[in-house]
């Protein structure tokens, strides 16, 4: 599966994508067949799976049970090395472009090589962007970096433009899992106009509204986790049809 390549032909066909993200770390094994079987009701078009705090070696089980239930493509959305697991398709191979930690600009990357050199994974280069949400995330908490001030627009969209510079394949704004505030459409807006790779935007969306707010504001792949965690009905507002 090119996963890569997939994502640019939708958006060239005008496709806008949703990722459902599980965290292992807070959904278990026996609740994934259930969970999965609404996702693929819905117009999700990706499965992210990882968190900031997982813990370790169960990936494996964890994904392949996913696989089991799903042929939605599964990419890696990682909080640690630990994380990476073979049974996934692709890994969004995350550089935290916002904040000043080598440890999550480099570091973890250097550590990776050893696991993703015998794997069969796709390694999607991303430069992932931490903007402030009102509270303090786990992201924050966990990496030890300053997240980008969310009325500091220009910054954020140099950011960015910084990161696809360097070769990130992948723009994410992140606002965090259970932000406060999603990234705002302004934002999107600023960061789109000048943005020649594809843009991930997740963290607080709650509302088909919101998500489609994104989607207008440029956001090309929608990224929802707690969402879908914490209201079974949230499913039924997002079905395919
Ligand atoms: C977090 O962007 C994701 O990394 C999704 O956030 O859980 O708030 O949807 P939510």
């Amino acid at each position: 599966m090119d996963i890569y390549n997939n994502i640019l032909t939708a958006l060239s066909n005008k496709e806008k994508l949703l990722a459902v993200l599980i965290d292992p770390d807070k959904m278990e094994l026996t609740s994934l067949s259930g969970f999965i079987k609404n996702v693929n009701k819905t117009i999700a078009t990706h499965i992210f799976v990882g968190g900031s705090i997982v813990e370790d070696y169960i990936m494996d089980d964890f994904v392949a049970e996913i696989k089991k239930h799903t042929t939605l493509p599964i990419i890696i959305f990682p909080g640690d090395v630990s994380q990476i697991t073979n049974q996934a398709n692709a890994i969004l191979f995350l550089s935290l472009i916002s904040g000043r930690n080598p440890e999550y600009l480099i570091d973890k990357q250097i550590q990776a090589v050893s696991k993703l050199k015998d794997s069969n994974l796709e390694v999607i280069p991303t430069g992932y962007i931490l903007i402030e949400n009102g509270k303090e995330t786990s992201v924050q908490r966990v990496s030890k970096t300053k997240p980008l001030d969310r009325n500091n627009v220009q910054l954020i969209a140099d950011t960015a433009k910084a990161g696809e510079y360097l070769g990130k394949k992948l723009i994410y704004l992140e606002a965090g899992s259970g932000a406060k505030h999603a990234i705002s459409s302004e934002i999107i807006l600023k960061v789109k106009q000048n943005l020649n790779v594809p843009l991930i935007v997740g963290g607080g969306i709650r509302t088909k509204e919101q998500l489609e707010a994104a989607f207008n504001s440029g956001a090309d792949l929608v990224v929802i986790g707690t969402a879908f965690e914490d209201d079974a009905n949230f499913f039924k507002q997002l079905i395919k049809t």
